[in-house]
């Protein structure tokens, strides 16, 4: 593989990992769990993970440990540091037995129940060191849910003589590494699956878990892209720019960027919905601020829009459930129809509320509505040009005012969409770090032969050698949920705590910063340098612990 200069002074980076996982270790059990909601159906659905107790790890003695092969999934949507997660794994099982081996599944859960693996050496594992990407194995949203996939993967978990999978994924995955650990320990198999809390999104955390390895990566490539705009448009002062950025459904994404970046507007799904906002008022409320900067002269502005948006407006998030009711109860009479018969269909089909709601969104958004779900059941929000959308409604207000003199300016709008590059970005120092330390947990947590655990790292603001280590189980960020119209056990999102000290920072703040030109450019990632430039958690990450 050819390798850029950077790429190569990369590759000798060593991570760095807490005090307690740098020499032998032993397990800390703490007191039994349970389950943050639902605990009596979710024991009951988890009869042999539930209730186990947290774990931390600390130093103990050195012992003989007997070879084990382990196998390794990268599961959903990439996130810097996931290469990091496998070489913490990769070493420390070599460390506990240089006979131990590691075995990748390729394209995601799939590869598991497909057979589809590659061996894991050190010399294959080598051009991937504190890389970005998840191009080692490949990645995908297979949904590991029914006993034959269950019994397929153990063939092959037979076949390689596995003792554990490690599932590297958001929360859908670990939900699916929590089932399969349950399917495996009650057919007493003997073999251990973990996970590990992967997803750009943010939204996998909690009180064990502080955040998601990518959140830190993805949310500074953004920022830094955001900026480099900021200063265009603060350069040219013609166009207001519409930025949406990834986060499927929870907004810490969006709210991290504004909190780096200072923008004139960010939209907060999550307030959107406790306020019950209509698309309507979001558009006066950033028509408000063209006005008011157009009444100084500033022509020019930007706005950072989430993902998600779209299915926490409230209105059309009544109309998102009942469409998710529609599609899973009415699969192949609706699938083979041509796209308008399926407009019709819908049409006829939904409440007279949800009806009047579709017939309002313009045809590319209602259509995307209206098509299948990912393999979780989630919207595909990311096809979705809400940026596009909120930009043109707010051009037909601004020339509405502009007939009542209630404005008057020059609005041309530019249109960004950040997601994917973020996602595979080289990881930075924090990243690489976590991730090395949550691999090297995993190992230890199949070592000391738990099962139905999520690898955790805590205390991530102080620096490396003080982080904690250890595992949560994952029944443990579990509640019941409705998806594809059924009530399942699933671990429960994180979203933006509007009473949250990130948001409340931000909201002290975005009147000014709607006015005025506040812009901070925060530039591209560091990996060498002083701490305060290269090695910052997120604000996010700093506020929430502080
Ligand atoms: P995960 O939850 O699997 O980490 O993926 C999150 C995400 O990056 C979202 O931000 C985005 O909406 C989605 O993946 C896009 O999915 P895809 O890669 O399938 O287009």
């Amino acid at each position: 593989m050819e390798k850029s200069a950077l790429q190569k002074a990369r590759a000798a980076y060593q991570p760095k990992l807490p005090k307690a996982l740098q020499g032998a270790v032993k397990v800390k059990e703490g007191a039994p769990t349970k389950s943050v909601d639902n605990q009596e159906e979710i024991k009951k659905l988890f009869p042999n993970t539930y209730g186990m107790p947290l774990v931390e790890f600390v130093p103990g003695e050195e012992t003989a440990q007997k070879a084990m092969n382990v196998g390794v999934i990268l599961s959903g949507g990439q996130a810097p540091g996931g290469h990091n997660v496998i070489s913490g794994l990769f070493d420390e099982i070599k460390k506990l037995n240089s006979n131990n081996r590691l075995f990748g599944f390729l394209m995601g859960p799939g590869g598991l129940v497909d057979h589809k693996y590659v061996e894991i050496t050190e010399d294959f594992l080598a051009d991937y060191r504190n890389t970005g990407g998840f191009d080692i194995i490949g990645s995908g949203r297979t949904k590991l849910e029914k006993e034959e996939q269950f019994e397929k993967g153990l063939q092959i978990i037979r076949e390689l003589d596995i003792k554990a999978i490690i599932i590297i994924g958001g929360d859908d995955s670990n939900t699916n590494a929590c089932v399969l650990a349950e399917y495996y320990a009650a057919k007493k198999y003997g073999v251990q699956v973990i996970g590990c809390p992967k997803t750009i999104d943010g939204d996998l955390k909690n009180t064990q878990i502080e955040t998601s390895f990518g959140f830190d990566t993805a949310t500074k490539t953004y920022s830094e892209l955001i900026g480099n705009i900021e200063r265009d448009c603060n350069s040219a002062r013609k166009y207001w720019h519409f930025i949406k950025v990834m986060g499927r459904s929870a907004s810490h994404i969006a709210l991290e960027c504004a909190l780096q970046c200072q923008p004139n507007i960010c939209i907060v799904s999550e307030e959107v919905e406790a306020k019950d906002m209509t698309l309507n008022q979001i558009v006066e409320q950033i028509c408000d601020a063209v006005a008011y900067r157009a009444s100084k002269g500033w022509n020019f502005g930007t706005v950072i829009i989430p993902e998600g948006l779209i299915e926490f407006v409230p209105a059309i998030g009544r109309l998102i459930e009942e469409l998710n009711d529609l599609l899973a109860a009415h699969g192949s009479d609706y699938k083979d129809l041509d796209k308008d018969a399926q407009r019709e269909y819908i049409i006829a089909h939904l409440s007279a509320e949800n009806k009047e709601t579709f017939e309002t969104l313009p045809e590319g958004v209602a259509r995307q509505l209206s098509l299948d779900r990912d393999p979780h059941g989630n919207v595909q929000v990311s096809l979705i040009e809400t940026e596009k959308l909120i930009s043109d409604m707010c051009a037909s207000k601004l020339d509405q005012w502009a007939k009542e003199n209630k404005y008057n300016g020059k609005f041309a709008a530019q249109h960004h969409f950040f997601g994917y590059e973020g996602r595979c970005a080289a990881p930075s120092n924090f990243d690489a770090d976590y991730c090395y330390a949550l691999g090297t947990s995993a190992a230890q947590l199949v070592a000391n032969g738990k099962t139905g655990y999520m690898a955790i790292v805590k205390n991530t603001t102080a620096p490396a050698d003080q982080w904690i280590a250890g595992g949560v189980p994952i029944t443990m960020m579990m509640n019941m949920e409705k998806r594809n119209g059924e009530m399942k056990p699933v671990i429960r999102k994180a979203l933006v705590e509007l009473d949250g000290k990130p948001f409340k920072a931000f909201a002290a703040k975005r009147e000014e910063w709607s006015k005025n030109t506040c812009y901070v450019y925060p530039g591209p990632i560091q990996y060498w340098g002083p701490t305060e430039v290269c090695d910052q958690p997120t604000r996010t990450l700093a506020l929430e612990q502080k």
